[in-house]
């Protein structure tokens, strides 16, 4: 299979599912709608865009949204009239106009049920499920007071994980429930030179191997079954990463290990380990200037790159608060040694 990525520079990846092309640029096809760029680092909130318009759009228009989700980490839709199946052909497009490999299709989630309502590629976010021990925020059910915790970046436990997510919040209580993102490209910005060549010869292990335990206490059998790409299949729900990842859509690295799922930086020992992961969290949940918070109204859309971002929800209400989230999967990930960028450089910032 041609593979746009041939030169001996990257670190990580898998030859069948390595990124179809390129780079991404901007060529101006969203500039009729107008939009808010909710914090310098990250957030973009577009007025007047329904995602059920753009259905019919060309593929520049979802090359344009895929660059500026990239770019911008996550991109914020209020008031969307769309179906979970519209959501589905929508992420499909989104994730092939950005150049994902060919054997890289929607995430099935290895706790969505068979033969669920909405379909294998749907997961459905919900306080209620989460309250009989599943869902997928695990995080709150060994006990802690810290709400950064929930801190993660979707299915990295999959050798192929996800490059967007799409989330729409439908059902809501009256306050509370907001979601956090933090960007991933301006915390590797905050490494230093030599910590960043550290860890860009560094692995990491992901591991959600308390998914067993949650599909038990839902009742419900794991997907063991293909989930997405041919390399996401059985019951391990173990990957290993490079601890620093090139985003292929916009040539930057960010740093990717997460609170939720990663346990190990592979080579080194446990207690270095412990010491450089405790120390990327720390950069993560400590840095208010690297995040933003979004206030959910019924059926605001959220649409993010699980590359090069984390999220955290925040589990500060009672009433029911749910909706629905298309997870589509990218390249397995890499560092690209020499083209790979930072993002505050490459801006001239
Ligand atoms: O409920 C939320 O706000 C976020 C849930 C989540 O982690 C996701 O949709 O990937
Ligand atoms: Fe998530």
């Amino acid at each position: 299979m041609p593979s746009a990525i041939t030169t001996t520079s990257i670190f990580g990846g898998k030859d069948i599912a390595r990124p179809r092309g390129g780079e991404l640029t901007d060529s101006g096809s969203l500039e009729k709608y107008s939009y808010n760029d909710l914090t310098p680092v990250i957030g973009r909130e577009f007025e007047n865009i329904q995602i059920r318009d753009l259905l019919t759009a060309g593929d520049q228009v979802f090359k344009d949204l895929a660059y500026t989700i990239s770019s911008r980490g996550v991109v914020f839709l209020r008031n969307q009239d769309v179906t979970p199946t519209e959501m589905k052909d929508f992420m499909l497009r989104l994730t092939f106009a950005a150049g994902s490999p060919e054997s890289s299709g929607l995430h099935v989630h290895p706790l969505t049920e068979e033969g669920s309502k909405l379909g294998d590629q749907i997961s459905v976010i919900s306080s209620e499920k989460q309250k009989n021990g599943g869902g997928l925020t695990h995080m709150l059910s060994d006990v802690s007071r810290f709400a950064s915790n929930a801190w993660h970046s979707d299915i990295t436990f999959e050798p192929v994980p996800s490059d967007y997510a799409m989330l729409k919040i439908h059902t809501l209580p009256p306050t509370g429930g907001d979601t956090l993102w933090a960007s991933g490209y301006e915390i590797y910005d905050r490494l230093s030179p030599p910590i960043r060549e550290l860890l860009k010869g560094l692995t990491a292990t992901h591991d959600a191997k308390f998914f067993l335990d949650e599909a038990k206490n839902l009742g419900n059998p794991l997907r063991e079954c293909e989930r997405g790409s041919p390399l996401n299949k059985g019951a391990e729900l173990t990957a290993v990463h490079p601890v620093i990842r090139t985003n292929p859509a916009t040539g930057w690295n960010s740093v990717y290990v997460n609170k939720g799922f990663t346990k190990r930086i592979n080579g080194v020992t446990k207690d270095e380990s412990d010491v450089l992961l405790n120390y990327l969290f720390n950069l993560v949940t400590q840095n208010h200037d690297a995040q933003v918070r979004f206030r959910w109204k019924k059926n605001d859309l959220a649409i993010w790159d699980n590359r090069s971002t984390w999220h955290c929800a925040t589990y500060d209400y009672s009433d029911p608060r749910a909706g629905d989230r298309v997870c589509s999967l990218g390249e397995a990930p890499y560092l690209d040694l020499e083209q790979g960028k930072s993002r505050k450089e490459d801006l001239g910032l």
